[in-house]
């Protein structure tokens, strides 16, 4: 028999209510932005789907290359009688965790987070239906916000996979990992994993394909905002770019105006306009260095176990206990 269930915090007017602030701050802002978890709906969780197919997108292969690897020492090494997964998209690579984890015998059930329901639903029926003996408990929400409500036999495996940390600015990241922290025993752990500074073309190419499939992703905000405000953006008025800021060590995500504009929003009582050459940053991706992951996990309370990287050390995953 198979145990689905879903828990869900975000109603749609929830939703339109919280992307109706980030809207207004970040269209409003002298730089404009906007933040990255508005891509997912179910059509960007599918373009993102197929962005981890990408010959350009190195990050999902080279961190599978580390699972493959290393599921067997992780479920040995933790002992997990739950796994939680922080947005689990498709839960994909999980089913090499909960292999491992189900073959140590100490599984019993599966916790996926995401803000995508559609996802969501999808991958919790998929994984119940081929792990018959486990407890699927599926959590629609943000986690930033609903971490404190993390059901599940103790101790926990929080995975946090695909370098989505990376998606914090820094001082976010701090928070977040603390509070990560904070919803643990001693003795819980911490999967974590993280892309690696490596060359600007690389990087740039990664988050701007060949096919095009990233820019779709990059504009599916734009079609999101259309949809949930009531906004008359043309997505094709806007290149997508891919940037890294050597500085700040992050890829920037960009969409930039291709002519002088005018956007109305009516469900955020907005009319935004555009100069030619303007752009919206649309996300950050943080690139770590193996030092750097050591020291702010240690800075929020977590003690690294293990750390590995996959062959051509593109891709770094962490172990750490709470
Ligand atoms: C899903 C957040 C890990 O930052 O690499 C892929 C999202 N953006 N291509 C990333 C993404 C553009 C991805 N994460």
């Amino acid at each position: 028999m198979t145990d689905v269930d879903l828990e869900v915090h975000h109603s749609a007017e929830d939703i339109a209510a919280a992307l109706r602030a980030d809207v207004r701050e970040g269209l409003t802002a002298g730089r404009k932005w906007l933040p990255s978890k508005w891509f997912y709906d179910a059509r960007g969780s599918e373009l993102f789907e197929r962005i981890t197919e990408l010959p350009e997108y190195y990050p999902t292969r080279a961190e599978r290359a580390v699972l493959d690897r290393q599921a067997a020492e992780i479920a040995k090494i933790s002992g997990a009688h739950t796994l939680v997964e922080l947005g689990s998209g498709s839960s994909e690579k999980t089913r090499l965790l909960l292999d491992a984890l189900r073959e140590h015998g100490t599984l019993r059930s599966f916790v996926p987070l995401d803000v995508s329901e559609s996802a969501l639903a999808e991958a919790s029926n998929a994984i119940a239906a081929d792990y018959p003996s486990l407890a699927v408990h599926g959590v629609v929400g943000d986690f930033t916000e609903h971490l404190g409500l993390l059901p599940g036999d103790r101790p926990r495996l929080v995975a946090f996979l695909g370098g989505t940390i990376g998606n914090f600015l820094p001082a976010d990241r701090a928070k977040f990992l603390r509070s990560v922290r904070d919803v643990l025993s001693e003795g819980e752990w911490l999967l974590l994993g993280t892309d690696l500074v490596k060359e600007r073309d690389t990087l740039e190419r990664a988050y701007d394909d060949a096919a095009g499939v990233t820019a779709e992703f990059n504009r599916n905000v734009l079609r999101v905002i259309n949809e949930r405000l009531g906004a008359d953006f043309d997505p094709a008025a806007f290149a997508h770019e891919s940037y890294w800021d050597a500085e700040a060590e992050w890829i920037e995500m960009r969409l930039r105006a291709r002519t002088d504009l005018r956007v109305a929003i009516p469900g955020a009582d907005l009319e935004v306009s555009f100069a030619a050459g303007e752009h919206i940053r649309t996300e950050i991706s943080a690139k770590f260095r193996p030092e750097g992951v050591r020291a702010e996990l240690s800075a929020a309370g977590f003690t690294l176990e293990r750390w590995w990287t996959d062959p051509d050390g593109l891709f770094g995953v962490s172990l750490s206990r709470a």
